[in-house]
């Protein structure tokens, strides 16, 4: 009776054991989570007198558009900024971040249920979107922004990654011809998939019927 209540209990924790290896399988298949730059031209930021004060001089893309690879979701980081001029930075509209009133490592976050755009834009001077990603104009005197995959390992020369840098130039004055108006870093994470869920769902559905079979199994005995 012993050993056969024991045997009845493996199986169930071995049947168990298979639909968490299935889950995290499934879960490992999900889409890679990265961002990449489209279009724009690469180069170098200008170093010096009218270089970035923020991050220095890094290889990047200047009027590119960061488009989600898959599902994900996006910390932004307040870096800093070097702008007489009262700069903003929203995400799907809002206000986030303002060079006039956060702090230097505020943080922002939206979730992107499907490939597509980065929902951020910038405000040259005031609290509404100047530029928006999707309409960065490649190389202007007006504001645009930079991209930079870079990172604390180097990461030189990348067109896409889980980590990155947006630099904005609000295009304020003559003297102010740099990328460093607003600084922000992007991280990316992973979310589940609709299908991640559904399937995770199934499995614990299965699970528990399993216990109930277990149990009405010892009730009848
Ligand atoms: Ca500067
Ligand atoms: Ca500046
Ligand atoms: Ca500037």
């Amino acid at each position: 009776m012993v050993s056969q209540f024991r045997v009845g209990q493996y199986r169930a924790f071995r049947r168990i054991g298979f639909a968490v290896a299935a889950m995290i399988a499934l879960t490992g298949s999900a889409h890679a989570s990265t961002v990449t730059a489209i279009g724009g031209s690469a180069g170098f930021e200008a170093t010096g007198a009218a270089g970035n004060d923020v991050i220095g001089s890094v290889f990047g893309y200047f009027g590119a558009q960061l488009y989600a690879d898959g599902p994900l979701k996006v910390e932004y980081t307040y870096l800093g900024k070097e702008a007489g001029d009262t700069n903003s930075f929203l995400v799907l509209g809002n206000l986030q971040f303002s060079t006039a009133t956060s702090a230097y490592g505020d943080t922002a976050s939206e979730t992107v249920a499907l490939a597509g755009l980065l929902n951020f834009a910038f405000g040259a001077n005031q609290a509404t979107p100047t530029v928006i990603n999707g309409f960065n104009p490649s190389a202007s005197s007006g504001p645009n922004f930079f991209v930079s995959f870079y990172d604390q390992f180097g990461n030189l020369g990348a067109l896409s990654g889980t980590s990155g840098v947006i630099a904005f130039d609000d295009g304020g004055n003559p003297t102010d011809s740099d990328y460093d108006d607003l600084v922000v870093r992007f991280t990316v994470s992973a979310v589940p998939e609709p299908t991640t869920w559904a399937m995770m769902l199934l499995g614990f559905a299965g699970m528990g019927f399993l216990a109930y079979r277990r149990k009405s199994k010892l009730a009848l005995r």
